[in-house]
C-alpha cells in the first residue's frame, strides 16, 4: 500500500508540472500569409522576413502562399485558410479593391486578418483589423519635400521657369500606388511651376520602368525629374535615360522609394539623387501582432515602420549596413 502511495504521489506531481507547463505555453497559433507574388528583392525581403521571424518563434505554424501577381488567387488561398480554420490571417493586397465578399467570410469564420505592407480600399477596411507597414502618403510627400530642398540648394528652381516631372507609377490599383501619387501631388500644390508632364505605371519592375521612359524620350526630351513609386521602375529608366544619350542624375534628376540596394549602387555612381525608405523587414512587428492577438490584447488601428531617406549625401555611408 505504502509502495501504491508514493506511486499515486509521483503520478500527481508529475500530472502538476505537465498542467502547469501546458498552462504557461502559449496556445499554438496557425496563421496563414497571403502574399502578392515575388516581383523582385524588395518583396523576397519582405517575405523572408516574415517566414523567418515566425520560425524564430516555434508556438506558430506559418502557412506561406504566393499569388504571383494575380488578385483570384489570393482569393483562393483566403477562402483555404477559412476552411483550414487557421487561427489568424495575414495579407498583403495586390490591388485595392475586390476582397470584400472574401473578407466577410474570413469575418464570418471569426478569422482577424491582419493586412502587412499593402491595405485594401476604404470601404473595405472594417473587415480587417489594422495595417502594418508604411505609409505610402507620407512617402510621396517626403519624395516631393526632397526635390524641392534639392532644387533650392543646386540654385535650379526660380519658382517661375517650368520643372518638367515625369512619374513611373506602381501596380495600377494598388496602395502604393494610389498613396506615392497622392503624397507627392500634395507638395505639387504649392509649386505651381511644377508640372507632371507624363505619367504612367511601369508595375513596379524594372523592365516596364525601362520601356515607359524609353517612351517618355522618344515622346519629349525636355525631362527636368523623373519620380518613381519605386527604385527597381528608376533603375530601369536609367538604362533607358544612358542609351537615350543622356546622363541620369545629372540632366535627369530621378527620385526613387524603397531604398533597396540596387538604388544605393546608383546613388554611388552619382546616376540616381534620393530613395525614399520604405522597409520590408515587417516579420518581427507581425509576429509581435501576432503575440498580442492570441493573448487577447487589442491591437492599434496601425502600426508604421520608421524610416528615413537617403541621397548623395549619405548613400556610401549607409550603403554597407543596408538588409536589402
Ligand atoms: O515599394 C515595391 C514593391 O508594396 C510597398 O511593392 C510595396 C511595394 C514596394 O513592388 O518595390
Amino acid at each position: 500500500m505504502k509502495k501504491w502511495g508514493k506511486i499515486f504521489a509521483l503520478v500527481a506531481a508529475v500530472l502538476l508540472v505537465l498542467s502547469v507547463a501546458a498552462f504557461a505555453q502559449p496556445k499554438h497559433w496557425v496563421v496563414g500569409f497571403s502574399q502578392i507574388g515575388s516581383e523582385r528583392e524588395w518583396r523576397t525581403a519582405d517575405t523572408i522576413s516574415v517566414q523567418n521571424a515566425f520560425l524564430e518563434d516555434p508556438t506558430f505554424t506559418l502557412i506561406y502562399s504566393d499569388a504571383q501577381q494575380r488578385q483570384e488567387n489570393q482569393i483562393k488561398a483566403i477562402r483555404s485558410f477559412i476552411a483550414r480554420r487557421v487561427n489568424a490571417i495575414l495579407f498583403t493586397a495586390l490591388v485595392e479593391t475586390g476582397y470584400g465578399p472574401v473578407l466577410q467570410e474570413a469575418k464570418r469564420a471569426g478569422i482577424p486578418v491582419v493586412m502587412i505592407d499593402r491595405d485594401v480600399a476604404k470601404e473595405d477596411r472594417g473587415l480587417r483589423l489594422t495595417i502594418m507597414g508604411s505609409d505610402f502618403i507620407k512617402e510621396g510627400e517626403k519624395a516631393g519635400e526632397w526635390l524641392a530642398d534639392y532644387l533650392k540648394k543646386k540654385g535650379l528652381d526660380d519658382g517661375k521657369k517650368a520643372i518638367n516631372i515625369v512619374e513611373l507609377q506602381g501596380t495600377t490599383g494598388s496602395a502604393p500606388a494610389i498613396e506615392r501619387k497622392t503624397g507627392f501631388a500634395n507638395v505639387l500644390k504649392s509649386h505651381a511651376n511644377w508640372k507632371i508632364t507624363r505619367s504612367q505605371t511601369g508595375n513596379f519592375t524594372s523592365s516596364e520602368g525601362k520601356q515607359v521612359m524609353e517612351a517618355f524620350l522618344k515622346a519629349d526630351k525636355n525631362i527636368d525629374v523623373l519620380y518613381a513609386h519605386n527604385d527597381q521602375m528608376a533603375l530601369g529608366a536609367i538604362q533607358a535615360i544612358k542609351e537615350a544619350g543622356l546622363k541620369p542624375g545629372k540632366d535627369i534628376i530621378i527620385v526613387g522609394v524603397d531604398a533597396v540596394k540596387g538604388a544605393f549602387e546608383a546613388m554611388v555612381a552619382g546616376e540616381m539623387n534620393a530613395s525614399i525608405e520604405c522597409s520590408p523587414l515587417l516579420g518581427p512587428q507581425a509576429v509581435l501582432a501576432m503575440r498580442d492577438l492570441r493573448d487577447g490584447k487589442k491591437l492599434p488601428a496601425r502600426i508604421y515602420t520608421i524610416e528615413g531617406i537617403f541621397d548623395e549625401t549619405n548613400a556610401a555611408e549607409a550603403l554597407p549596413t543596408r538588409q536589402y
